[in-house]
């Protein structure tokens, strides 16, 4: 069989490559309820070019799916996004983003999976969608942050009000955030990696 020199696989280019110094990576999944952001959190943030299984939304999803915001929404993820992060120079964190239809929930647990920690999007004009999420990171004794979603006609709560409807310890810290800016992304990202760290410290 012949083998053209196009179909070669080629290596992750320099930008794309573990960095040298790399020594610790860590798994974090990106989860929330439909239509959240979780695919744009990862495609923000990632520094390679982030793997996204998304499938346009036609109409046998109708009174299956969720619809919500589906006038702007074209396309619904239906396995994972992964997408990669260096922190430092010796810390990787290596990002899964879950599908948000309920008919693909039965993946989450899979993606859970030797995770050490969870962002959970929300979106305050569905924070519903969120209850299952949280309800399943804290049977798998995940530890997550609450990362508030600023969408444009979203009602405004305060971070109080918003800890106490989705019933959530003190101690799990809550950010906003614009899934869309990488910096706002980041820094969601780190806040998890210090809230991490500060469960480790009192284990100790
Ligand atoms: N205003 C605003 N819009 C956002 C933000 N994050 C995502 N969006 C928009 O919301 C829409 C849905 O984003 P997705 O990233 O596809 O959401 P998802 O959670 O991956 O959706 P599913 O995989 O279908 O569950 C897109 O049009 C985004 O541009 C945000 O932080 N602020
Ligand atoms: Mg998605």
């Amino acid at each position: 069989m012949d083998f053209k020199s196009s179909d070669t696989i080629t290596g992750p280019s320099q930008e794309e490559a573990l960095p040298h110094t790399a020594t610790a990576a860590v798994k974090i999944v990106i989860v929330g309820g439909f239509g959240v952001g979780k695919t744009t959190m990862v495609g923000s943030v990632s520094e390679i070019r982030p793997l996204t299984t998304e499938e346009t939304m036609t109409q046998a999803g109708i009174g299956v799916d969720d619809n919500y915001g589906s006038e702007s929404k074209t396309a619904t993820t239906v396995a994972m996004d992964f997408g990669r992060i260096s922190l430092s120079e010796e810390l990787v964190l290596y990002l899964f983003g879950t599908p948000g239809q309920e008919r693909f929930w039965f993946l989450w647990n899979g993606l859970f999976e030797g995770a050490l920690g969870a962002v959970v999007l929300i979106d305050t004009r569905r924070l519903e969608v969120s209850f299952d999420v949280i309800g399943r990171l804290e049977e798998r004794g995940v530890p997550f942050v609450v990362a508030v979603n600023d969408f444009p006609d979203a009602p405004h709560h305060s971070m109080d009000t918003l800890r106490r409807a989705l019933d959530l310890d003190e101690v799990v810290p809550m950010v906003k955030c614009d899934a869309r800016q990488r910096a706002s992304s980041r820094d969601t990202l780190l806040t998890l990696m210090r809230y991490l760290h500060s469960l480790t410290v009192a284990r100790v």
